[in-house]
């Protein structure tokens, strides 16, 4: 029997988050993506649910139609699946007004940003998106599109390049104040958005560029945020789980874990949703959660990946099933993550670190290893090198940071005669072949890991600290020749030796 498809008609009221008309839009988002579909699009529905507002959505897909053109097929409609091992909920936000894709309609992207109704632009375009030079952290000035975006002798294709002449073209039709609000995992990614705007703006010749700087500091918020929520790739498994509970055939749903956070600055200065309704913390200090979230999350995250990836395991739930990666994650969480933060009051530590390794553990959720461990050359350096850093200055060696980049760069540029497998080989990274000339020019293990570390791929202040790139080295000499299980024993035994005191 064929399915009715998903749309205003068909979806079923009991799964609408809110029941209200779908409002004007006052929010543009960039990156249409499944993390803003299960993340900011659910608040905001939670926030209608309570009191009207102008809070629709024009989402902004960067260069694919997939997802754009399905929502217009379905009235802006798509199923948020939660996965729980005890079974699944699905839920219907309901709370977009539109869909455009950037490289299609570039201009209508700047135009919606200058709109005087658009009160925020939002932003899930992942760490890639932000156009940072990998070894500065500033606006990658060699950067091809950037520099296009610099001269505007066409629409712009960055994302930076978008807000920057977005804001450009606000402030000369109506002048109005907006925020921009990244959600991306970055630490500090509202002041780092900031940055970035400025830095462009700093570009421009000089009196376009003064005035757009002038006008950010008088009218334009930049919060910074904290976000947690993992969501995996779609599949026909969750197609399949939203036809048995709606009866209806959604082509876009997005699988989502029940867990969800948000924490933000409250700085918005034309107005927000009271995405407080949904759960959201506001706060004056998001600085706190971020390095939580970003360390023993993210950071964790990302070895859980490359070991799982190395020892053959498709999925994070199976590759945290395995004893040698469980031991490996609590002792870069609790020993190395761990005491480069300040845990927020009102965060009980053992609780939330139970709850990471639940929520890693949720089997029905199907995360792919090669979805956490793709660009890691832009993910590492917001986890690693300045909790590294910290250890290396007080005359520690992180083993299990070091075997982070050991794996990662297993991963992405096996050494002759090493076979990574199918899920390393699956991962997606802006790096790779830059990763791979380097092995190919280097002669050994040794000079390859300093010329990576010398390249600024984990920021330019670990290159000065020789036992890192050393412990790296040696890690994947044990990991090539013995494997993945004897890589996490060997930093696991050195970790343990240099606990034991003096004799
Ligand atoms: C993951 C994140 O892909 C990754 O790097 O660590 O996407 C993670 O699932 C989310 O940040 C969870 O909030």
């Amino acid at each position: 029997m064929t399915l009715p498809r998903l749309n205003a008609a068909t979806v079923p009221a009991r799964s609408l988050l809110h029941r209200r008309a779908v409002p004007e839009t006052g929010i543009v988002h960039l990156g249409l993506g499944n993390f803003h579909r299960a993340h900011q699009a659910v608040y905001t529905a939670a926030a209608l649910d309570h009191a009207d507002g102008p809070w629709g959505i024009l989402g902004v897909a960067s260069r694919t139609a997939t997802v754009a053109d399905a929502l217009r097929a379905q009235d802006f409609r798509y199923c948020v699946v939660e996965i729980a091992p005890e079974g699944s909920r699905v839920l219907v936000p309901a709370v977009h007004t539109g869909a455009l894709v950037a490289a299609h309609r570039p201009e209508a992207v700047v135009d919606a940003i200058a709109a005087p109704g658009t009160r925020i632009v939002s932003l899930t375009v992942t760490e890639h998106g932000y156009t940072f030079s990998p070894r500065t952290g500033h606006l990658d000035l060699d950067h091809e599109d950037v520099r296009a975006d610099l001269r505007g002798d066409g629409p712009p294709r960055t994302v930076i390049g978008q807000i920057a002449r977005g804001l450009q073209r606000r402030l000369r039709r109506n002048a109005t104040p907006v925020t921009v609000l990244s959600c991306d995992n970055l630490a500090g990614n509202g002041t780092q958005t900031a940055r970035l705007v400025r830095e462009f703006a700093g570009a421009l010749p000089a009196t376009e560029g003064d005035e757009l700087a002038g006008w950010l500091d008088d009218a334009v918020a930049f919060p910074n945020t904290m976000v947690d929520r993992i969501v995996p790739a779609t599949t026909d498994a969750y197609r399949t789980a939203v036809a048995d509970h709606l009866g209806v055939r959604d082509e876009i749903p997005v699988p989502a874990e029940p867990f969800t956070m948000w924490v933000l600055e409250d700085r918005f200065t034309a107005g927000r949703p009271a995405w407080e309704d949904g759960g959201a913390l506001f706060t004056d200090d998001v600085e706190p959660y971020e390095l939580l979230k970003l360390r023993l999350l993210n950071g964790t995250h990302s070895l859980i990946a490359y070991l799982g990836a190395l020892d053959g395991r498709a999925i994070i739930p199976d590759a945290i099933a395995r004893p040698f990666v469980a031991d490996a994650a609590r002792r870069v969480l609790h020993d190395e993550y761990l005491p480069s933060l300040t845990v927020p009051d009102g965060i009980d530590l053992d609780a939330y670190v139970a709850q990471l390794f639940d929520r890693w553990g949720n089997s029905a959720l199907g995360h792919r290893t090669q979805q956490v461990g793709s660009d890691g050359s832009v993910k590492l350096r917001q986890r690693v090198p300045e909790p590294a850093l910290g250890h290396l200055r007080a005359g520690r060696v992180p083993h299990h940071l070091a075997l982070t980049v050991a794996a990662y760069l297993c991963c992405m540029a096996p050494p002759t005669g090493f076979d990574a497998g199918p899920h390393a080989a699956a991962m997606a990274d802006p790096a790779r072949s830059e990763l791979r000339e380097t092995a190919r020019r280097t002669t050994s293990v040794r000079d390859f890991v300093a010329a990576v570390i010398d390249s600024g791929l984990l920021g330019d202040r670990l290159a000065g600290h020789p036992a890192f790139t050393e412990r790296v080295a040696e890690l994947i000499g044990v990991l090539t020749r013995h494997g993945t299980a004897s890589a996490a024993a060997d930093a696991a035994e050195a970790a343990d030796a240099e606990r034991l005191p003096a004799a």
